[in-house]
């Protein structure tokens, strides 16, 4: 008998203790597999019944501390051991990060994202960090940091400074993660976001796609994140930015159409979450990315730089909202 979606719905052995259905990878799989439109349609009920379809998060992104990283992240401008011509930077001051605050506030933010260049934060590296976190929150902003791994503890203080989100990204496959990354593994990212979860931090996980993974890998990572013990508040999709001087530049670049099924199988598994169209916006047209909003995209990075990489002009996004009829929230 074949396994439809419908029957394995009927079976608890599929249900997480939560009651929540568990997805196989090969249920992801056969979302991929559907015609472009039928899959998109489906994507968009679901989208509709769980959200405004014509509202959409924006997050500012900061990096506070660029370049030098022990990591070994095949895609990343920022790892030590790769070649691309990126200076390597101290601890942003606290003054120039509330300037970057103020400014993305002032343009329509909700959300500001601020990312470090390490493995995990030292102890020490810790408490200019949940300064930062107390005075981006008093602008009246949501906060986000992404910092690597945490240490036990780590992530108390950070939710005791108030912080609203952690962004730890499982990034891909478990069974493509060591051919990208070797420094850390799957299970140390898994244990990080478990730690930021019983510290009562919202979950902000996604991944990457175009790094040269299969459709089946692609399935896997939407698998392994809708499976979550409770799924991530907020998850990223980005498309690889290529860094010349990263092994994964040259990547063959991913059908965009392949794409637009990676956001709707994030929306379809996991519908109550803010599925976040990430890196990668500046290499698409804007009728690809309106595409990823029909299917049940509902978050963005907002603001003209990403991390390290350009982002489209804000003023740009402003227009394209218009033109959509989209509202930012
Ligand atoms: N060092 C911390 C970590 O790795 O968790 C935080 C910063 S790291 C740059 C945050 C995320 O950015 C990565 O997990 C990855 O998903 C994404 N990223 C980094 N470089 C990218 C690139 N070239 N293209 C697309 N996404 C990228
Ligand atoms: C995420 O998933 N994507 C953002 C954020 N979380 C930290 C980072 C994208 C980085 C793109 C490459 C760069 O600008 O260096
Ligand atoms: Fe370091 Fe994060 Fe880049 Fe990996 S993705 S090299 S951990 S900054």
């Amino acid at each position: 008998m074949t396994m439809t979606s419908a029957t394995l719905d009927r079976n608890p052995a599929t249900l997480q203790p939560s009651g929540r259905k568990r997805w196989t990878v090969a249920e992801v799989q056969a979302l991929f597999e559907l015609p472009f439109f039928d899959l998109v349609h489906r994507a968009q009920l679901v989208h509709r019944e769980h959200f405004d379809p014509n509202a959409v998060q924006r997050s500012t992104l900061l990096s506070i501390k660029t370049g030098g990283c022990s990591e070994d992240c095949g895609y990343c401008s920022q790892s030590a051991r790769y070649d691309t011509g990126l200076e390597r930077e101290r601890l942003m001051p606290i003054d120039e990060v509330l300037e970057n605050a103020r400014a993305a506030k002032a343009k329509g933010a909700s959300r500001f994202c601020m990312g470090a260049a390490w493995r995990g934060p030292k102890d020490k590296d810790l408490e200019p960090v949940l300064e930062m976190v107390r005075e981006v929150k008093k602008l009246g902003l949501q906060t986000c940091v992404t910092l690597g791994m945490l240490k036990e503890g780590q992530a108390e203080r950070l939710a005791d400074a108030g912080l609203d989100y952690y962004n730890h990204n499982l990034d891909t496959a478990p069974e493509f993660y060591g051919q990208v990354i070797t420094t850390h593994t799957m299970q140390d990212r898994l244990d990080t976001l478990d730690e930021v979860r019983s510290a009562g931090i919202n979950v902000c996980s996604g991944g990457i796609v175009g790094m040269g993974e299969s459709r089946a890998q692609r399935a896997a990572l939407i698998a392994q994140l809708a499976n979550l013990p409770t799924p991530p508040e907020s998850v990223p999709i980005n498309n690889l930015v290529q860094i010349p001087g990263t092994p994964l530049a040259g990547a063959g670049a991913l059908d965009p159409f392949e794409f637009v099924r990676t956001i709707a199988a994030a929306r379809i598994t996991m519908p109550a979450s803010y599925v976040r169209l990430s890196a990668g916006r500046q290499q698409m047209s804007e009728e690809l990315q309106a595409l990823c909003f029909m299917a049940g995209a509902n978050s963005m990075f907002y603001g003209d730089r990403l991390l390290t990489t350009d982002n489209p002009d804000a003023d740009r996004d402003d227009r394209l909202f218009e033109r959509l009829g989209l509202r930012s929230i």
